[in-house]
């Protein structure tokens, strides 16, 4: 460990100063027009984020979306002005969401004036898709600094694929995340750092601001940790800076991760939040409120800056950042794209899949080996179709990767085509990553992995999505094709009983704006499930599997599982079309309501059976399909899931029947558990003429 400076740090003067001051400033006044925000930790860091933009980001301010950039993550979201001064200084284009380049400046002076204002493109923290050049959405704090591990993954992944003799250096970005006191403590970033130490990922840097303030006052009130030693049993290595104003030593530090090869990098900079505020300075009064008309005043007298100026930039500014950071990074950018026409000339395939990749894209005849699954009462778990699914998907869209929190044995998510391999420190080629027993990171990873574009899916116990709902949301908001899959989707997984029995989970996801469940209901139904999700783009799916067989339904009896792209479809109908009583099931508790059906409909009754495995895509249909699936006038209706009803009654109506379970499920043998929580043929059967008669009464 490189030891604190001992010297005073050489005063920062002329057009650097001017630049950092500017940036400060710039942050100040936004707060105090917005009368909300956090102007203390931009002020400090500042000088930090000035040197590394400035003196080492490879990063080309006029193409914020070339493939080899380095990453900035902010992961104090709060501190979005730092930011957001960086992006307007530096002259960040804005990009269009086709990945075409266009004219306009991404944060122009007047979107920092709007700052937290509606339609700004400076909201109170940083989002991804939103404002170009922010390369995630930041804000749950140590979310930034787990989605850069996924980051560095992806790079090490792209490099060890992508990277041929003659061109070692195509992939060769480092991933830079900026974090404070609130990302240490969460619990993510310890299982994002371990993980990341584990993998020697060399080409990660994290700066964590140390200056022991927080909401409620000083670290000394929660926070005792030896951060420095705590990483370095992690595996990184780790170097400090002890004064945030000293740009030799942060040069030093910076120089010393470029320098690493073996390991992460954490630079511990001590800095003072709110930094030049006469009575602001080292307090959490410079936390998260505006200074005040008058410290803001005092603090630009203590700068030497024009009192009275407010989103001053003064001559000269924009030009210096011009001819360091644009500079470099333009000729750096330029270069890469010339040799790119070589690579493509020698190596047309990768190229070629390196272009779809970055489009979003799959290759052609991408689903050619999906696989069908012939009918079957014995049948086969969700989980074991999807696992052949997977596989006749990665062995045409090469950058599918992904793993397990720990499960893969149970998730069977495992990629076995031939050379697949293992990521590991050693094999960064690998596409089976072991994310080790820690969900909520792999949530954040899978983000990052999907911001650098491969394609990645995640696995593990449905009822762990809990441990990963923050990371998870994030995939949601930034719009990112994130894959989760997810097994063991009820009290399907019988003896081991209510902690690992998922009841609620299902509503959680499916109140989430912008992400699609799907829970399907045999090997086809799983088979178009991937169909869809693979062709997403903006969209993060979960896909929910049992653990247990389920009949592979026989589709020269009933509807075709195509029927699944579109969310719910008539899968078994009554004669002429005019049923009585509409059953609604999904996944697991499709193959029941056929058994009642049949029973129905030798009792004479006129039933329908909708297999459901998407609320979303179903709602995304227009409405004369959705009523001709779900016909207003009948209004006898029974859903079916093992899972809260919370929610159904959209579908059934107030006065429909929801077959669910209202309790956390029970441990014991899957067959007692059905029994008593009636998940039977007769149950339905019951229901649904207890449907009938209601609703005839009414009628
Ligand atoms: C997961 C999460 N919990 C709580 C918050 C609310 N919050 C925002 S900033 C902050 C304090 C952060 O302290 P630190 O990281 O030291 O930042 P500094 O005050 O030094 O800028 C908190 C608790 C949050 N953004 N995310
Ligand atoms: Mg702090």
């Amino acid at each position: 460990m490189a030891p604190a400076t001992a010297s005073p740090a050489v005063p920062v003067k002329g057009m650097e100063l001017t630049s950092i001051n500017t940036i400060r400033t710039l942050s100040m006044d936004a707060v105090q027009a917005a009368n909300s925000g956090h102007p203390g930790t931009p002020m400090a860091l500042a000088p930090v984020a000035y040197c590394l933009w400035q003196r080492f980001l490879r990063f080309d301010p006029q193409d914020p979306v070339w493939p080899n950039r380095d990453r900035f993550v902010l992961s104090i979201g709060h501190a979005s002005m730092l930011l957001y001064s960086l992006l307007n200084l530096t002259g960040v284009r804005a990009v269009s969401k086709d990945y075409e380049t266009l004219g306009d400046v991404s944060v122009p002076l007047d979107a920092i004036k709007a700052f937290r204002q509606l339609d700004s493109r400076c909201p109170g923290h940083p989002e991804y898709r939103w404002t170009s050049g922010v390369e995630t959405t930041t804000g749950p704090l140590g979310q930034g600094v787990a989605t850069s591990v996924g980051m560095a993954i992806g790079r090490q992944w792209l490099a060890a694929r992508y990277n041929r003799p003659g061109f070692e250096n195509l992939f060769d970005f480092n991933v830079y995340a900026l974090c404070g006191d609130g990302c240490m403590m969460e619990g993510i970033s310890s299982e994002a750092a371990s993980l990341a130490g584990h993998l020697q990922l060399s080409n990660l840097c994290w700066i964590y601001d140390n200056n022991h303030i927080t909401i409620e006052g000083n670290t000394s009130l929660t926070f005792t940790d030896d951060v420095a030693t705590r990483f370095i049993a992690y595996g990184w290595n780790v170097t400090r800076v002890g004064d945030a104003n000293d740009l030799d030593m942060l040069s030093r530090a910076f120089r010393t991760f470029l320098n690493t090869n073996d390991r992460p990098t954490l630079i511990i900079v001590d800095s003072h939040i709110g930094y030049g505020a006469p009575h602001k300075q080292d307090t959490s009064g410079a936390h998260g409120e505006p200074l005040g008309e008058e410290e803001v005043r005092l603090a630009k007298r203590n700068y030497g800056w024009p009192e009275d100026q407010k989103f001053y930039v003064p001559e000269g500014v924009y030009d210096h950042f011009r001819q360091g950071i644009g500079l470099r990074g333009k000729q750096l950018r330029d270069a890469w794209f010339a040799r790119i026409g070589d690579y493509r000339n020698q190596y047309p395939e990768l190229a070629e899949e390196l272009f779809r990749m970055q489009h979003r894209q799959l290759p052609e005849g991408w689903d050619r080996d999906l696989p069908e699954f012939t009918a079957d009462p014995k049948g086969l778990a969700t989980r074991e179709s999807s696992a052949k699914v997977l596989n006749a998907a990665a062995k045409n869209i090469p950058w599918l990767i992904g793993g397990a929190a720990d499960l893969t044995p149970s998730t069977k998510t495992r990629i076995t085509l031939e050379g697949a391999g293992d990521f590991s420190a050693e094999n960064f080629a690998g596409r089976n990553l072991h994310f080790g027993i820690r969900e909520h990171a792999m949530g954040a990873i899978l983000n990052g992995l999907s911001l650098v574009k491969v394609r990645p899916f995640g696995s593990g116990f449905f009822i762990f999505v809990d441990y990963m709902r923050g990371s998870l949301r994030l995939s949601a908001l930034m719009e990112l094709p994130v894959i989760y899959v997810f097994t063991h989707d009820s009290i399907g997984v019988g003896e081991d009983g209510p902690t690992h029995q998922p009841i609620e989970q299902l509503a959680h996801m499916r109140s989430m704006p912008g992400l699609i469940v799907i829970r399907p209901a045999d090997g086809n139904e799983v088979s178009e499930a991937w169909k869809v999700i693979l062709q997403l783009h903006h969209e993060p799916a979960v896909l929910v599997l049992t653990r247990q067989a389920v009949p592979t339904i026989d589709r020269t009896k009933y509807a075709p599982a195509s029927g699944l792209a579109r969310g719910a479809y008539v899968l078994a109908d009554a004669p002429g079309a005019d049923p009585e009583v509409i059953l609604i099931g999904t996944g697991s508790e499709v193959a029941l309501c056929l058994e009642a059906y049949e029973r129905l409909t030798r009792e004479g009754v006129r039933a329908r059976v909708v297999s459901m495995p998407s609320w979303e895509l179903f709602d995304d249909q227009d409405k004369g399909y959705r009523e001709s699936v779900l016909p207003p006038h009948v209004k006898a209706r029974v859903s079916v899931e093992q899972a809260s009803d919370f929610g159904w009654a959209k579908y059934t109506g107030s006065e429909g029947h929801n077959i669910c379970i209202e309790t956390f499920g029970a441990s014991a043998p899957l067959k007692q558990l059905l029994k008593k929580f009636g998940f039977n043929a007769e149950n339905i059967v019951a229901a649904a003429n207890s449907q009938i008669a209601k609703h005839q009464t009414r009628g």
